[in-house]
């Protein structure tokens, strides 16, 4: 995302945030007690058969549940990304059709008959293999989260984007089917001075990343499947590499090329996403982890609290690229004072992560806030903390907590404090 953008941002922030808040208002009122049973034409008819839908789709009810992307942030759809509606996703899997995209060079469209893997390089025998070869080695199924670096960007200067959806929609989670990249590792042999692995994508971009030997054969996934389905195209059909809690960009898509090497292969790009310039004067230098991060999903501004004072349950997600997360502590006076959520099993590695906790509103505004903590310690930072760390003109990597402003009406605000 350039960072040129960021005026055009402010002005769609408040503009989305005033028809949010009409919205609420109009709700708020319109609450009153039930009239009677609700008329059922549905009980009374016969539904649609088995023979008009091969490829099931959501309730036509559900048709706000998209994917959005913000026309002007790129200079063309096909070098842009489109942001996960956190604010409609119930559990820690994302929909397929609610995964975030992000393409250097459009969604290209992979003929699998055709698709080749790669593996070449500081290996004792390179192999060439098709997606039937792929598939005979023994397989893993793993959930885990993908963000982009680039996720909370635009709140980096101040409160921008009034949307759950653009402030952090640029993360998913899903089971991701495949083979362990150690055991395609194992089958060509390593040669002892093989200590990085560079992985390249097959569309137009041939976006390349470099991963340390040891990450490589950690838990590093080569995978073809995806929540129950194919891989998407959008999320790189038919195989990827999944690089369990590392920034998104590291996981390349439509693959076709593992090469192994002495050494990192750093292409520009590479460098731009993961250094970022300290107040100091030092470039931060290589930061693959994505650290622990949380928000809160209910309520959002997308999704206010229309009921009116009473009992509610605040739900949200947190997640660390440091394994599992510990514990997620929520505020409702802007960090003041913190309770401690419950973590909805299942809690894994490198995963989304639900939390909930009740919350009776006496309708009063109130700022809420949730802040992880990791198994490693780690504290999700205020953004005062953030910024102090990263500095004035930071792009990436913005995991600071998230304040939600509640108003009387229930209508819900993006805002910083201090
Ligand atoms: N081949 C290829 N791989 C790619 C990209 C790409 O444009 N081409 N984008 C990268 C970036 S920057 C991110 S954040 C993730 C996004 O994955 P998704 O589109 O499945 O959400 O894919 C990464 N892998
Ligand atoms: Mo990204």
């Amino acid at each position: 995302m350039a960072k040129a953008s960021r005026r055009k941002l402010f002005k769609f922030g408040a503009a989305a945030g005033g028809a949010l808040v009409a919205a609420s208002a109009r709700a708020a009122t319109a609450a009153t007690a039930p009239a009677g049973p609700l008329s059922d034409p549905w009980g009374h008819s016969l539904g649609a058969g088995v023979d008009d839908r091969p490829y099931g789709q959501p309730s036509k009810y559900e048709k706000d549940a998209i994917r959005r992307y913000v026309p002007w942030l790129a200079q063309s759809p096909q070098a842009d990304a489109s942001f996960t509606p956190l604010q409609d996703q119930p559990g820690i899997i994302t929909a397929n059709g609610f995964f975030f995209e992000r393409y250097h060079a459009g969604r290209v469209s992979v003929n699998p008959a055709e698709w080749r893997l790669m593996i070449m390089g500081l290996v004792e025998k390179p192999l060439l293999l098709t997606l039937d070869d792929l598939k005979r080695f023994p397989s893993v199924s793993r959930t885990h989260f993908l963000e982009c670096p680039a996720n909370g960007a635009t709140e980096w200067p101040a409160a921008q984007l009034n949307s759950l959806q653009y402030t952090h929609g640029l993360i998913a989670c899903a089971e991701w089917t495949g083979v362990k990249l150690s055991t395609l590792l194992k089958e060509v042999g390593l040669k002892p001075n093989g200590k990085w692995l560079l992985a390249e994508g097959g569309d137009g971009s041939h976006l390349t990343r470099s991963v340390p030997i040891e990450k490589a054969l950690d838990d590093c996934i080569v995978a073809w499947g995806q929540n129950g389905e194919a891989l998407r195209p959008e999320q790189g059909y038919p195989v990827r590499l999944i690089v369990p809690g590392w920034q998104g960009n590291q996981m390349v898509k439509w693959l076709r090329r593992l090469e192994i090497g002495t050494d990192p292969w750093y292409t520009h790009e590479e460098t731009a996403s993961y250094t970022e310039l300290l107040p100091n004067g030092k470039a931060l230098g290589f930061t693959w982890v994505a650290e622990a991060k949380s928000v809160i999903s209910f309520p959002c501004p997308e999704k206010p609290l229309t009921g009116g004072p009473g009992n509610y349950e605040i739900r949200g997600f947190a997640w660390t690229g440091r394994g599992k997360i510990k514990a997620v502590d929520v505020s409702f006076d802007g960090g003041v004072n913190y309770s401690r959520a419950a973590l909805q099993e299942p809690v894994l590695d490198k995963c989304m992560t639900r939390f909930t906790i009740p919350w009776h509103w006496d309708g009063k505004p109130a700022l809420i806030q949730s802040r992880a903590v990791d198994e490693t310690g780690y504290v999700q930072p205020t953004i005062a903390e953030a910024r102090a760390i990263m500095g004035t003109a930071p792009v990436y990597l913005n995991n600071s907590i998230q304040t939600w402003q509640v108003l009387a009406d229930g209508s819900v605000n993006n805002v910083q404090l201090g």
